[in-house]
Parts: structure tokens; C-alpha cells; sequence
């Protein structure tokens, strides 16, 4: 190829020798290849310059010597380039044709920005967007207009919008990092306050310990003065069940004897006297006998009072003897402590109790303070109060425990350089896409929910950030990770990645399923917002086309 140039070159160079032909024909000659060169010269400094920034317009000087590839692959005279023939490997020598296939046209679009694009769309007869000047189509198959001042217009007030935005972004952040100072020096201070509140809690609770051991101590002493005066008591009932069924028996001995009675009374009236019948008369006078016997007996006994007062002794003794067998939970109102006389009374009473039953009076046995005040293991009015007040002191100490938990969990959170996103955390967000509602809740997880069935999927919980490898890089806040979520059938754990953008909004702004089960979200939020003025050094985020 190198060859076909050069002989193109001497083809040129053959014109001269036509020169020796006259005088008239030289001198014409010579005006016209003078003014053909003019023109010559003027188009090929044009053609060999096309494509090319300004810039780099010095790697394109002409000189004496040949001209170098700018890879170095080949040396070229001047004239190859731009002559619609590829001879650099970087395809440096064709960059205002499609010769080479590698190689970049420059437009110059003056009134916008230049751009490049790829040599192949050079006069292919379409008006390249990017080539808003129209200098890509310069070989006439298609006329393209210089929209440069219209698209440069737009550009800029484009660009304008772009910086209102991000500054607007930059503002809440600024905001953001506020608020996460002052969350973090708050929560500071509650800290330190819980801990000494957690010194005291501990404190109440081992005190109110104490107190319930010693109220149990208590309660078992009063229940080991009880135990043996139940004993008898049980005895007692026993006896008074057996005295009333001898009263029935009696009752009904009396019954018999009323009915006998009765019929001896007949017979002594409605007998026949005229017969002097021995056995009768013999009967008559020993009713009589035993009815003077039997009511001067009865007499002397006075059956009904003593049923009385023994009925009444009987109520009273059931009672207590119904105490004995569910001993009351006593009030906690009731006065729980005996005095010192009642102590001495109490015991004095179990004693002479304890010497009656040995002889078998048990019906004359006394009842107690502390058979009266008989108590439940566990229900005397100290050890409920005192546990009551341990329940209280220990919840206490659980709850300032749980929230030092809370507290500590949200401190090993990283919420950014500049704590900026300490004030999304928890917040959440939702983005509809055709079959799925995607939802996020920052720092904690991410769902997918179905909107046929509205089955819900977790996709992950949060993990760490992801932006780049090392913390100290600007990009590693600007990307999370949430791992973990539901399995995928026959595949991995459910997984989403968030890039955070720029915006002073914060809302969701695409999801998809790069890979089966490996999601992608991109995230919408001014915490990513700088304007230039960080104090933390924080990246400079582009806002994107979407704003
Ligand atoms: C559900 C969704 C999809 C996922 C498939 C995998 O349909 O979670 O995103 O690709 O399960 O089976």
C-alpha cells in the first residue's frame, strides 16, 4: 500500500517533463500549475487536518521527512495522510476518513463541545448526533445542518439544571451530616446515662434479693410454727364427725324408745281390766317405772339446750376446722407480724393444746394466732410485696439493658463518611416494576413482593458497603450490599446490590435481575451529593442524565 502512494506521488512529478515544449506553452503551463497548486495546497492542508483536535494538530506538522504513525508502526510521506488509505496499525493516519476501521473523527462543533466517533461513521451518509456541526458528512451524500448554538444552548441550560440540582442535593446532605452528628452525640450522652442508670438498677435489684430472701425466711418460719397444730386440729375432726354420728344414733334410739313408749301407753289405757291378765298388769307397771326413770333422766340432762350449745360449738369448730383444711391466703392487708404478747399467748396455747391431746381431750384444745394466719409456701404478704419489688427492679435493669443493646447495634452501623445516611436508616422505599414491587429498607432489608399474588420474597439483609475495596476510597459509600435472602430454587441465596446516585430526592429509580436471583437497585438520594465544598473529602458524584 506504502508503494501505490508513492507511485501516485510520481505520476505528479512525471507533469514536469512536459516543460521543454515552447516558451509560450511553458510559461502557460506554469501559470496554471502555479494556480493549480494554490488550490492544491490550500485543499490538501484542509483534507490532511480534517478529523483532527486542535489540540493534537501539532502531532500532524508537516516537515522535510517522512510522517511517523503515531504508534510508531509505519512511516508514512505527508501526503498519506488523510488520503483515504489505512497505514497506521492505530489508524492515526485516517482520522478524518473511514479508511481505517479503529480510528476517531473529531467534530469540532463549535458553539457546543466537540466529540469523537468512530471513523466508520464518517460520511456514511447519516448525521451523527454527536457531530451537531455536521463535519462528519462532508463527502455530499447527505447535507447535515451545524445545530451547534441550539444543541450548545440546551447543553448548557441542561448543565445548569444539573449544578441547581446538585447543589440543591448537596444542601440536604449537608443536612444529613448535621443530623447524624447530632444523632451520634446524643446517643452518646444516652449511653453514658444508661450505664450509670444500668449501676443503679443493678444495685436496686440485688437489695430487693435480699429482701425477698429474707421475707421467704420469714414465711417458712411462720408456716414451720403451723404445721403441728394442723396436726391436731385434723384429729379433732375426725372426733367431731364421730360425735355426730352418735347423735344420730342417739336421735334415733330415742325415736325407738318414743314408739315403744307409745305402745306400752296403748295397751296400760285400752286394756281389758275385768280379765286380771298377769303378764299385762306385770307390763303396765314396768312402763310406768322405767317412764318415771326415763324422764327424770331426761330431765336432768336437758337434752335441748345442750344441743344447742353443742351445736353452736359444733359451727364454730367447723369452721376453723374447714380453715385448717384450706388455710386461708390471708390478706395482704391483714396485720402480718404478731406482737410480742400475742407470741407468748401463741405459744402458751400450743402447749396446753399439746399436753390436751396427750390425754386424749383433744375437744379442748385452743386455736392459735398462727393456726388462724396458716400460710401457702410462697403467698405471705412479704415474699409477694418483696417479689413484686424484684419483678419491678429486674424489668427495669432489662429494659436499660436492651436499649444500651440498641443503642450499641446502631453505633456499629456505618452510616457513611460523615454519618450522612445515619438519617435513612430504617427508611423505606418502594419501586413498582411490571410483575414485582421492590421495596428497601435501608440498613435493615430488601423485598421483592409479587404483584399478582402479593407473595413476598426477602431478597437480603443489609451487609456492608461495597463501593470500592478500601474505606478511604470516595466510591466505597456509594454502594451497598443485602445478602442472605430467601434461596433461589436450584440456585443461590436471593442478593441486591444498591448504587446510590445523586439526586435531592430520595426515591428508588430502576431494579433488575442482573443475574437469575442477583438483583440490582439503583437509589436515588442526596447522600451521595457534594458540591465541590466537602469538608469530609467525600466524592464528587456526577448527577446523572435521569435528573
Ligand atoms: C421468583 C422471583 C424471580 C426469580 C425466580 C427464581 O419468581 O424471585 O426474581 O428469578 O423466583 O426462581
Amino acid at each position: 500500500m506504502f508503494e501505490n502512494h508513492r507511485k501516485e506521488r510520481g505520476k505528479l512529478l512525471d507533469i514536469k517533463n512536459f516543460l521543454p515544449l515552447g516558451i509560450y506553452f511553458l510559461f502557460l503551463l506554469t501559470c496554471l500549475l502555479a494556480a493549480e497548486a494554490k488550490v492544491s495546497n490550500s485543499n490538501t492542508t484542509t483534507n490532511r487536518l480534517r478529523g483532527i483536535a486542535k489540540s493534537k494538530i501539532y502531532l500532524y506538522e508537516h516537515t522535510d521527512s517522512d510522517w511517523v504513525c503515531l504508534d510508531g508502526s509505519a512511516r508514512i510521506p505527508y501526503d498519506a495522510i488523510n488520503d483515504d488509505f489505512c497505514d497506521c496499525k492505530d489508524g492515526s493516519d485516517e482520522p478524518g476518513t473511514s479508511a481505517c476501521s479503529n480510528g476517531r473523527f473529531y467534530c469540532e462543533n463549535e458553539g457546543h463541545i466537540p466529540a469523537y466517533v468512530e471513523s466508520f461513521r464518517v460520511n456514511d451518509g447519516k448525521c451523527e448526533p454527536e457531530c451537531c456541526d455536521g463535519s462528519d458528512e462532508y463527502g455530499g451524500k447527505i447535507q447535515c445542518p451545524n445545530n451547534c448554538e441550539q444543541v450548545g444552548f440546551e447543553h448548557r441550560k441542561h448543565l445548569r439544571e444539573i449544578a441547581r440540582t446538585q447543589a440543591e442535593g448537596a444542601r440536604i446532605r449537608r443536612e444529613y451530616i448535621e443530623y447524624g452528628k447530632e444523632l451520634r452525640l446524643e446517643r452518646q450522652a444516652d449511653l453514658e446515662r444508661l450505664q450509670i442508670e444500668l449501676l443503679a438498677a443493678k444495685e436496686r435489684v440485688k437489695e430487693r434479693k435480699e429482701v425477698l430472701e429474707q421475707a421467704e425466711e420469714e414465711e417458712r418460719r411462720q408456716i414451720q410454727l403451723t404445721t403441728k397444730p394442723n396436726v391436731a386440729r385434723k384429729a379433732l375432726k375426725k372426733c367431731k364427725e364421730r360425735v355426730e354420728s352418735l347423735h344420730e344414733r342417739i336421735d334415733k334410739l330415742h325415736e325407738n324408745i318414743d314408739t315403744l313408749l307409745k305402745i306400752f301407753k296403748d295397751l296400760k289405757n285400752d286394756h281389758n281390766q275385768n280379765y286380771h291378765d298377769m303378764a299385762v298388769k306385770s307390763a303396765i307397771a314396768g312402763y310406768d317405772d322405767f317412764l318415771k326413770e326415763y324422764e327424770n333422766e331426761r330431765d336432768e340432762n336437758l337434752p335441748d339446750e345442750l344441743d344447742e350449745e353443742d351445736s353452736q360449738d359444733n359451727n364454730d369448730q367447723d369452721n376453723e376446722a374447714e380453715e385448717d383444711i384450706a388455710p386461708p391466703i390471708h390478706s395482704p392487708l391483714e396485720k402480718d407480724e404478731p406482737s410480742l404478747l400475742e407470741s407468748i399467748i401463741d405459744t402458751a396455747k400450743i402447749t396446753y393444746n399439746d399436753i390436751m391431746e396427750s390425754i386424749g381431750l383433744d375437744a379442748f384444745t385452743l386455736s392459735t394466732r398462727t393456726e388462724q394466719k396458716s400460710v401457702v409456701p410462697g403467698t405471705s404478704k412479704g415474699v409477694l410485696v418483696a417479689r413484686d419489688s424484684l419483678n419491678s427492679a429486674e424489668n427495669e435493669q432489662r429494659e436499660i439493658e436492651n436499649q444500651i443493646n440498641d443503642i450499641n447495634s446502631k453505633f456499629s452501623k456505618d452510616y457513611g463518611r460523615s454519618d450522612e445516611f445515619a438519617k435513612l436508616d430504617g427508611e423505606c422505599f418502594e419501586h413498582v416494576t411490571g410483575e414485582y414491587t421492590y421495596s428497601l429498607c435501608l440498613f435493615d432489608s430488601t423485598t421483592q413482593k409479587s404483584n399478582k399474588d402479593y407473595s413476598s420474597t426477602n431478597l437480603g439483609n443489609f451487609e456492608r458497603w461495597i463501593g470500592a475495596e478500601s474505606q478511604d476510597d470516595p466510591a466505597y459509600y456509594t454502594k451497598q450490599i443485602y445478602e442472605h435472602g430467601i434461596k433461589c430454587w436450584n440456585g443461590p441465596e436471593r442478593s441486591l446490590k444498591v448504587t446510590f446516585e445523586c439526586s435531592p430526592e430520595n426515591k428508588i429509580f430502576a431494579v433488575s435481575e442482573t443475574e437469575k436471583c442477583e438483583y440490582a437497585m439503583t437509589m436515588k438520594t442526596p447522600a451521595v451529593c457534594t458540591d465541590g465544598d466537602e469538608d469530609d473529602n467525600s466524592q464528587k458524584n456526577v448527577v446523572h442524565e435521569e435528573l
